[in-house]
């Protein structure tokens, strides 16, 4: 087949090839761009609340009738959460909330840059395209205004939550309310023209069909071409337990692999293809890096959402562990910074 033909009905049949062939195209620009190097790196997910305006039906951590805990940590739970495990050598701390009315509009810049104040070699990697779309509603501010303010208070990059499957008539089904598609897309387009860098996830694995996820990569590869803002795709598998979406059929260790290659051969323009552990565990993480991708994302510390969903993620994973895992599999284990700058390999 001609994988030039971008039209969804025709890549659509990359779903048909032989896993191996699939994972044979996708491992040799993977091993062209990156060799045999996995990339890690060590951070801190921070969810300061569950508490959320919008009702995702595949959310697990959002404080709803399966999750009824809703809790909004403070400023100095939060910077006790972020001197510990800066003092375990975090250098990243990914920031992401749900969408709580009842913070007022300062609140997240001041967390943002009361960390930067304290911890000035951070990367913060903080608020999804969803989260800005959801201020933008809130408090009527443009996105120009609110991607400002990220970025003086401290932001260094964003993301790429929110994105789910950019379908609309899937989205209806399972977050509507949310930013659409149009929107996501616009955000990190502003975001991009500031001269930052981002991330894009795609959420599969629940009531999507193959033709959504084309279509959802391909709308990714069209704005990285104008843009040139995305660091890493991350194909996100949908965890099953505590939500409202009614999904009766699973994708195959197969097709998630295929997902995960098809990813890899359809985005020649992202440099980096991140098998999250967290949603795919450690082991099909660990094999989908001969599947195309190359990297694995982090040490974590604490996971709340894909955990909430039934993933074995809650207490992150460390680096230790994580570096001799990769080293088994038959990879260079490569500690990155948050904007893929080699620090150190093992
Ligand atoms: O957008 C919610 C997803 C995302 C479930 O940019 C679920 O480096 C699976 O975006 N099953 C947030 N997924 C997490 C995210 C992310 C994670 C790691 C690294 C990066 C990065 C970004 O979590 C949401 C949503 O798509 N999610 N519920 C669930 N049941």
């Amino acid at each position: 087949m001609d994988i030039n033909d971008l039209s969804i009905d025709n890549l659509v049949k990359l779903y048909d090839l032989d896993l191996f062939e699939l994972g044979d195209m996708a491992h040799s620009i993977r091993e062209d761009i990156h060799s045999n190097k996995v990339y890690f790196n060590v951070n801190r997910h921070i969810n300061p609340s569950n508490i959320c305006a919008d009702i995702c039906k595949f959310c697990a951590f959002s404080s709803h009738r399966k999750n009824p805990n809703p809790y909004e940590m403070t400023k100095e739970e939060i910077l006790g959460d972020a001197a510990s495990a800066y003092n375990r050598g975090a250098r990243e701390f990914h920031i992401v909330s749900a969408h709580n009315p009842n913070y007022p509009y300062a609140w997240y810049f001041d967390i943002f840059k009361t960390l930067k104040d304290k911890f000035s070699d951070i990367h913060i990697k903080a608020m999804t395209a969803a989260e800005v779309d959801f201020l933008h509603r809130r408090f009527n501010k443009s996105y120009e205004n609110i991607l400002q303010d990220m970025q003086d208070s401290g932001v260094d990059s964003m993301p790429g939550g929110g994105a789910e499957i950019f379908a609309s008539e899937v989205r209806e089904k399972i977050c509507k309310g949310k930013v659409d598609a149009q929107n996501w897309l616009k955000i990190h387009s502003i975001w991009h023209s500031m001269g930052k860098k981002s991330n894009a996830t795609m959420l599969f694995g629940h009531i999507e069909s193959k033709e959504h996820r084309i279509h959802h990569i391909l709308e990714i590869r069209k704005l990285q071409d104008k843009s040139d803002g995305f660091n890493a795709f991350i194909p996100l598998l949908y965890q099953r337990q505590n939500n409202f979406l009614n999904v009766k059929k699973f994708p195959s260790g197969i097709e998630i692999l295929k997902t995960i290659a098809i990813s890899r051969i359809l985005l020649p323009n992202v440099p980096n293809i991140k098998a999250y552990w967290a949603t795919l565990g450690l082991n099909l993480a660990l094999v989908s890096q001969e599947f195309g991708a190359n990297d694995i994302d982090g040490t974590i510390e604490i996971e709340n959402i894909q955990s909430a969903g039934g993933a074995n993620s809650k207490r992150g994973i460390n680096k230790d562990e994580l570096i001799s895992q990769i080293k088994d599999a038959g990879f260079i284990p490569v500690l990155r910074d948050s904007l893929y700058n080699e620090i150190e390999s093992y």
